[in-house]
């Protein structure tokens, strides 16, 4: 057992922006597979808002225009999928959840991200916050497409990729986990790909 060996199983599991590793069972992909539970939802953006709720004294609400004027941020990240799919380097745009918490005071210690189309998804409020979660609505520099989730998805690269809620409108703010779509189904409460968690008890 030479030094390759240890250099690439090392290599293979390291925590890196650098396009260098996949997560333990995942492959590369080099297009963008669409995986979606239902039908696009094809919201208007005059109809499209943004909400926080649950868990905190007052509701916050953001038209999109509203939201188009938050401080955004470009995001280079990997992103891994619980089907065995990733992808190095995708270019993202868009508001960190760190800026829509901005002067909330809550007791939560847990979200649920809620979407038009009836699919969500339970992240640990630590998750999401700290620079690790964004609501992004541009991908490769072009409006988010709505297969891909535009107007506007939830992005939490760490991830694996069902905690990246597509078409997402707000987040809800609680006290104890609610499993989501699916959470529900079997999948891991927190699915951290680099410790393969892909099913509940993994
Ligand atoms: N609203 C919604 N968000 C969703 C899904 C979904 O079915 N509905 N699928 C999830 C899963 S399992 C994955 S892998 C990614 C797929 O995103 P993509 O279709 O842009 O590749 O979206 C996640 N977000
Ligand atoms: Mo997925």
């Amino acid at each position: 057992m030479g030094e390759g060996f240890i250099s690439r199983a090392f290599g293979g599991r390291r925590r890196s922006q650098d396009n260098t590793a996949l997560p333990p069972g995942q492959y590369l992909e080099d297009g963008f597979p669409v995986l979606s539970a239902g039908p696009t939802p094809r919201t208007p953006l005059e109809e499209w808002d943004f909400s926080i709720v649950g868990e905190l004294d007052e509701p916050k609400k953001w038209t999109w225009e509203e939201f188009k004027g938050l401080a955004s941020e470009e995001i280079t990240r990997d992103i891994h999928c619980v089907t065995k799919w990733s992808k190095f380097g995708t270019k993202w745009e868009g508001v960190s959840v760190d800026t829509l918490l901005e002067g909330v005071d809550t007791a939560a210690e847990y979200v649920t991200a809620f979407c038009d189309g009836d699919y969500t998804t339970n992240l640990p409020l630590e998750e999401v916050t700290g620079g690790k979660a964004w609501v992004a609505y541009a991908y490769e520099g072009e409006p988010l497409e709505p297969i891909h989730g535009g107007p506007a998805r939830l992005l939490v690269p760490h991830l694996y990729f069902w905690k990246s809620a597509k078409w997402v409108r707000g987040l809800q703010l609680t006290t104890y986990d609610i499993p989501g779509f699916w959470e529900s189904l079997g999948y891991h409460e927190l699915g951290d790909p680099w410790r393969e968690q892909r099913y509940w008890g993994d």
